[in-house]
């Protein structure tokens, strides 16, 4: 059988009672970058890419669900429930569909890219549009789970973060060594989490660098931010769930929590396009716009950094008619 959950089994809580659902999630391309290096000022082969566009539903977010849902299974669960800024409700979506389970997904009206929503409409899932920013949605969807006694499958779901760990311990396999340094986009935090806690598993301690979009950082500020706003609409999120595993990641590796502007995203998000052949979803460019930025004063760290391309560039199709090189 393919998928993470088979090949990293004894380091997941599953038992062989377990109904294992899964996609064939995992496996994603660590691809080297030496024009992103170049224009870091950094020498060849110091930057590698994950491409987690390319698991099932074309986001990350595959690694934690088919976790979560094969648990919810396992438990009886006959509906999930999630709050989503579009990726998360896409993957719930199609591993509830091939669970034969009910999905209903909160989502923050007129703000879900185009690609992810039309997932959630194609898998089946019930579609509850909030008028108003993901965290209210998160807040409607934790409350009617409660009342409902449904499960919930955001990153709350201790299930999501055990299955994205596995993305940490593809890069040691892939690198067969830990990279210096972790750049990630940083939205409800979850995966920051989740990368740390699989490093930190393998005896591993990179850097961690997280990045948030300007409008929508939170963890810079140190405090909620009640009106998010980004062009990167995946991490449009102004009180992120993970709020101290995230901070203990960075501050644990003496790495940096950082911004980054809607422009320097759209940047990364062409120059990855345009000179290395990746097309990522905006959101996920933000972590190579944190390389970019840090570039600009001569601090990007030495060493080997490996950036996670979070999203596939597919899933948002009007930002990059809008805004194409
Ligand atoms: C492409 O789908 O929060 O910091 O509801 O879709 O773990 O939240 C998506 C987040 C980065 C941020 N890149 O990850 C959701 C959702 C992409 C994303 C993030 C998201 P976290």
């Amino acid at each position: 059988m393919s998928g993470l959950i088979a090949r990293w089994r004894e380091r997941l809580p599953v038992t062989d009672r377990t109904p294992i659902v899964t996609l064939g999630e995992g496996g994603t391309p660590l691809v080297r970058a030496d024009r992103v290096a170049k224009a870091a000022g950094l020498p060849p082969g110091a930057i590698f890419l994950k491409l987690e566009g390319l698991n099932p539903t074309g986001s990350f977010k595959d690694r934690g669900m088919t976790l979560a849902i094969s648990k919810a299974l396992e438990d009886g669960a006959e509906c999930v429930l999630c709050a989503s800024t579009g990726n998360t409700s896409a993957s719930a979506a199609a591993y509830a569909a091939r669970a034969g389970l009910r999905c209903v997904v909160f989502l923050p009206k007129g703000k879900v890219a185009a690609g992810k929503l039309s997932q959630a409409v194609m898998h089946g899932a019930e579609i509850v549009e909030v008028d108003g920013n993901f965290d209210r949605a998160l807040t409607m969807a934790v409350e009617a789970a409660r009342l409902q006694g449904l499960t919930l499958v955001n990153s709350t779901n201790h299930f999501r973060i055990e299955g994205q760990k596995t993305g940490a311990f593809e890069i040691l396999e892939q690198l067969g060594r830990a990279p210096d340094n972790h750049f990630i986009p940083v939205g409800n935090a979850g995966n920051i989490t989740a990368y740390w806690k699989g490093y930190t598993e393998m005896g591993h301690r990179p850097r961690m660098f997280g990045w948030q979009a300007a409008g929508a950082a939170p963890l810079v500020h140190g405090k909620p931010i009640k009106d998010p706003k980004t062009i990167a609409t995946a991490i449009r999120i102004g009180n992120p769930v993970s709020w101290k595993t995230a901070v203990a990641a960075r501050d644990e590796s003496n790495g940096l929590i950082g911004s980054v502007t809607d422009a320097e995203i759209l940047a990364a998000y062409r120059f990855l396009a345009a000179k290395e052949g990746v097309f990522c979803e905006p959101s996920s460019a933000a972590a190579v716009a944190g390389l970019f930025k840090l570039a600009k004063t001569r601090k990007a760290p030495k060493g080997l950094t490996v950036c996670v391309l979070t999203g596939h560039g597919l899933k948002d199709p009007d930002i990059a008619l809008r805004f194409k090189p």
